[in-house]
């Protein structure tokens, strides 16, 4: 029942009309007995209130308590309060559906499934070293070893939704490379909607790189300004070329920028793209208004795979977002399974898993040691169990929960 009334201070005076809720044991967030007050919503109303219950004998929670306390009185699994802070941390569309589906259960009921079955198979070793004598028949050790491909399967499939996964979580990181005065900085400022960066027409403006997040698509994108690279410049501009190499090395797409309508851009180009072998990268010919006759340009550049643009026009903006969100859906998982991998942390444990039972595996299909088969296959399960949090320590608790924010 949500009551109405007065909250008073020590000394009997009134500090805010307030309403309050109590939830019994075992009915409320944490499964403990729960009390929570709604104030006004101000500063300095919360802090005197919270004052007041601190002189009164209670602490303010840390960093997550509530979630924490939820977690040890079994009301929720390791994923699900993870996927509180997900949920809290979630700035895009994609973002929160993915941390969403971890938070209904979808991606641990998964887990669990790879568990019980995991289980079933050690059952069946663990029968074997007790019982030696019944030794396992060749028909049976294959079935056996089939059903634990499919868990490794499994434990592959979702092991490999963690390059996608990462995209939803940590974002996409785009660089913006090209030669001195190719107009980075402008597009930079376009996408960003803002001129955040300083455009100039001295090539060598962009010294230190310049860094922002953008929501493209429902994908949160970091976008990178990097100096221009050429041969030679200051020792400044020297130190700002060798950190954009890092950061092209660091980034998940390169968007090249050429000024075509500076003569030999083609030859410039060709020899650019091969410092960029294995990354991925979008050619974007910038500076199209400053050409007539573009549409026979426009045709060329079409056959190149360079994306015609104008920083001043803003034409081809459309084509070049298109472009990059083309490339981001390619690598981003299908969020309608609802069983994606976005904490490295649970990737970590999926693939110490994924190393036991590889030499389980071998161990079976030989038929040696039962022994060193059910040890590797319990460590499996130990590292799905420390997933879902069936198994924890302090340490875990305290690395998960200490991201989250106060009052959570
Ligand atoms: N006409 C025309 N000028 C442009 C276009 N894009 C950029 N410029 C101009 O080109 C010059 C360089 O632009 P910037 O955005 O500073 O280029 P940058 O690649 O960041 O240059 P650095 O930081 O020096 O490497 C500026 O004078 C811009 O106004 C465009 O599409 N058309
Ligand atoms: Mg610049």
């Amino acid at each position: 029942m949500l009551k109405y009334g007065h909250f008073l201070g020590r000394d009997s005076s009134v500090i805010d009309e307030v309403m309050a809720v109590y939830m019994p044991q075992g009915r409320s967030y944490t499964g403990l007995d729960q009390v929570e007050i709604y104030c006004h919503g101000g500063r300095s109303v919360v802090t005197a209130i919270q004052d007041e219950i601190v002189a009164a004998g209670a602490r303010v929670a840390e960093p997550g308590e509530f979630t924490k306390l939820a977690f040890l009185a079994g009301r929720i699994d390791l994923t699900k309060a993870e996927a509180v802070a997900e949920v809290v941390a979630a700035n895009t569309d994609t973002s929160l559906a993915a941390a969403r589906d971890h938070l209904l259960g979808t991606y641990r009921n998964h887990i669990e499934e790879l568990r019980e079955n995991l289980v079933d198979i050690l059952a069946e070793i663990e029968a074997g070293i007790d019982y030696p004598e019944e030794e396992f028949e060749a028909a049976e050790q294959q079935e056996i070893t089939s059903r634990l491909d499919l868990i490794m399967q499994s434990v592959k499939e979702l092991t490999a939704t963690y390059s996608g996964g990462r995209i939803i979580n940590e974002g996409y990181r785009i660089a913006i490379c090209g030669r001195p005065n190719a107009g980075k900085s402008s597009l930079f400022n376009l996408l960003l909607r803002q001129e955040r960066a300083l455009v100039t027409a001295t090539p060598g403006t962009t010294r230190d790189y310049l860094s922002e997040w953008i929501d493209l698509g429902g994908f949160k994108v970091n976008i990178i300004d990097t100096a221009g690279l050429r041969q030679g410049g200051g020792a400044v501009e020297r130190k700002g070329q060798k950190s954009a190499q890092g950061i092209i090395a660091s980034s998940d797409m390169v968007l090249w920028l050429t000024d075509i309508s500076a003569g030999s851009w083609q030859k410039l180009l060709q020899a650019d793209v091969k410092t960029l072998e294995g990354k991925l990268i979008i050619l974007v010919g910038n500076k199209i208004d400053k050409k007539t006759r573009s549409r026979t340009l426009n045709r060329k550049l079409g056959k190149l795979g360079i994306v015609p643009f104008s920083c001043k026009t803003k034409a081809g903006m459309k084509t070049l977002k298109q472009k990059i969100l083309g490339r981001i859906q390619e690598k981003a998982p299908d969020l309608t399974s609802g069983v994606v991998v976005t904490s490295a942390r649970h990737r970590q444990k999926l693939r110490a898993a994924l190393t036991c039972l590889n030499v389980a595996r071998r161990m079976l299909r030989r038929n040696e040691s039962p022994e060193v088969t059910s040890f590797e296959l319990r460590a499996a399960l130990t590292a799905l169990d420390e997933i879902t949090g069936r198994i924890y320590n302090e340490e875990i608790l305290g690395k998960i929960f200490s991201k989250f924010c106060i009052g959570k």
